[in-house]
């Protein structure tokens, strides 16, 4: 009985039932096709919506990055009371405040007598000879000082000269020349001095003479191992090493053109240019320590290095590793250029194993190191290392970044003492370490070199400590007391005497004075999150690395479509016309950001 009465309750569920009733079957269909309808209308809405908000999305961030364009930087300066630096371990709150616009002036002013002194005296030529008031074309006649000076005058709001600058390049740089010229030099001076011009300005006459001598280097690289030799006949190729080499390529000449080629891979859209200097670095990856030192010679044919040489932060090695960290910047730190920052990480450990401490003051300095000896020397040159440590230090965990960024500030320490103390307060090319007498002047010339102050700006930058700014403001005064002349800014021959030489270094004007004057500018100003400097302080944007990222596809032939700087650079071009017609533009350039060897017979400047 009780089965039969739960059969008939559950008898609407067979067919049989609909058959028997049609009228319920037809409302059935009915209800079904209504709540399908339903169903499929609300999902339909659902997707709709979700596309609406990824085109609005899209939207919002192409307003984004033409807004980036239009003011400079998303950390404009229109907002400078409160600058962050993201890259930075913690947020630090940085103020322009009055006497950091006065020394900017003051440094701004000393550029304008460098560079009026070398369009007197010695326009178009390489370098400057303030005493006999000439010039002399010690890099072959490329107008060095000229194509070194033309982002620090765009910075420095210079534009009458930035433009005069750029009528000399439009119509006299020629790099027919029948010169043997440095690989290395070229490229951080030249190369990098022209695509900076570009990346500020957008003016593609840079991008063009840039690839012109690109392509004239280029043949250094066509070696068995891919290592570069280190010098190149400008007019008619045929790549060689220095003779007093023996043979071997140079560590620093063969492992800084990374930076400037791949950006003119980059810019240019042909990637013969970052697979050359690519392959070097996958080359030497082959045969790196594991403690990250190498000796600072080469075999171009073998590719191994010559254990014996010299492993030194200063001359000869120096750029090597500051490439290494600035290259995985450059490709945005992806996994395309992971290993630049893992073989760095590993040079930096070796780098912490050189490091020893004075006696009586202890202060940090970097040996050098010879087989297992290590000798307690350090070259002014090696004081970029601070700097550099300051900007790898964030891509660590919080401990190791606090104990490489308190590294850097040691070692900071004792390259502003190297100027302290001589009775010039300029430091000399290199100092020695004895037990008990903390340091002494070894090869006592100052040839203008850039290094502490590049360091102390990259620390200022990081920690914002105005003690940074205050090293750097007596660096200056030093100089302006020492090596100022009516003709221009001189070196000496020796810092204790003061005795003067007769040359303005063409990096005086591209890395002196650009680390002073941004040492007194705020963050936003050439920001690192949008430009790394070459090792000559010429600032290249950083653009996306998509092999990711690459130009260059796995098959080894170039990608369609190159990223285009050109686009990006249209609202700059427009702000700088704008900005160029008016006179608060000269006082306060800052304001447009983005408008805006070796020991013995040769060395590397
Ligand atoms: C410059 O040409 C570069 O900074 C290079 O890396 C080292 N030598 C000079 C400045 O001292």
């Amino acid at each position: 009985m009780a089965r039969t009465r739960s059969s008939s309750r559950l008898r609407w569920i067979h067919p049989s039932y609909y058959l028997r009733r049609p009228k319920r079957l037809a409302l059935l269909v009915i209800a079904f096709v209504v709540v399908s309808i339903g169903v499929w209308d609300r999902q339909t809405l659902v997707r709709e919506h979700k596309e609406e908000i990824s085109k609005l999305n899209e939207d919002l961030s192409q307003l984004r990055h033409q807004l980036q364009q239009l003011t400079g930087s998303p950390g404009d300066v229109s907002e400078n009371i409160l600058e962050k630096l993201d890259a930075s371990p913690k947020k630090i709150a940085f103020h322009d405040d009055p006497l950091d616009a006065e020394r900017r002036g003051k440094v701004k002013e000393a550029m304008l007598h460098a560079w009026s002194s070398y369009v007197k005296y010695a326009w178009g030529q390489d370098e400057l000879q303030p005493q006999t008031k000439n010039g002399v074309n010690s890099f072959g006649g490329l107008g060095a000082t000229l194509v070194d000076s033309l982002d620090t005058l765009y910075i420095m709001g210079l534009h009458d000269q930035f433009k005069e600058a750029r009528e000399w390049v439009a119509n006299s740089l020629d790099f027919n020349k029948d010169y043997e010229a440095s690989v290395f030099e070229t490229t951080i001076r030249v190369v990098g001095g022209l695509l900076s011009a570009y990346d500020l300005s957008g003016d593609k006459l840079f991008l063009s003479k840039a690839q012109d001598i690109g392509n004239r280097l280029l043949p250094a690289w066509d070696s068995p191992s891919g290592i570069p030799y280190n010098s190149i006949n400008l007019a008619r190729g045929n790549p060689h090493n220095f003779g007093w080499t023996g043979g071997d390529s140079i560590l620093a000449d063969s492992g800084t053109e990374q930076l400037e080629f791949i950006a003119l891979s980059q810019r240019t859209g042909d990637p013969k240019y970052q697979q050359k200097v690519e392959r070097v670095i996958k080359e030497i990856q082959k045969v790196y320590p594991s403690d990250g030192l190498l000796p600072i010679y080469i075999n171009p044919h073998s590719g191994k290095p010559s254990y014996h040489a010299t492993v030194t932060f200063g001359a000869m090695g120096d750029s090597f590793y500051e490439y290494l960290l600035k290259v995985w910047i450059q490709g945005n730190k992806t996994e395309a250029v992971k290993h630049y920052r893992e073989m760095w990480e590993t040079s930096m450990e070796g780098l912490q194993s050189l490091v020893r401490k004075t006696t009586p003051s202890s202060f940090s300095y970097i040996c050098e190191k010879s087989g297992n000896s290590l000798s307690d020397k350090m070259d002014e040159l090696a004081c970029f290392a601070p700097g550099m440590l300051a900007l790898g230090s964030s891509g660590y965990g919080p401990e190791k970044a606090a104990e490489i960024l308190s590294l850097a500030e040691e070692l900071a320490s004792t390259c502003y003492n190297f100027y302290q103390l001589t009775p010039t307060k300029l430091a000399g090319e290199n100092y020695f370490f004895r037990a008990g007498e903390d340091m002494n002047v070894g090869t006592a010339w100052n040839i203008l070199r850039p290094e502490t102050v590049e360091s102390l700006m990259y620390l200022w930058r990081f920690t914002g400590n105005k003690t940074y700014q205050e090293w750097g403001w007596n660096i200056f005064q030093a100089f302006e007391r020492n090596s100022r002349i009516d003709s221009g800014y001189v070196g000496l021959k020796d810092v204790n005497s003061g005795a003067k030489d007769n040359k303005m270094q063409s990096f005086f004007l591209a890395e002196t004075l650009k680390y002073l004057y941004l040492l007194f500018s705020p963050p936003s100003v050439i920001s690192f999150d949008e430009w790394v400097f070459n090792t000559e302080a010429h600032p290249l944007r950083i653009i996306t690395r998509d092999d990711g990222d690459t130009a260059i596809r796995a098959d080894g032939k170039p990608k369609p479509k190159p990223p285009s700087l050109s686009s990006s650079l249209g609202g700059r071009r427009l702000k700088m016309m704008i900005s160029w017609r008016t006179e608060e533009r000269e006082r306060e350039s800052w304001i447009f950001p983005n408008l805006e060897a070796k020991s013995g017979r040769r060395k590397n400047m």
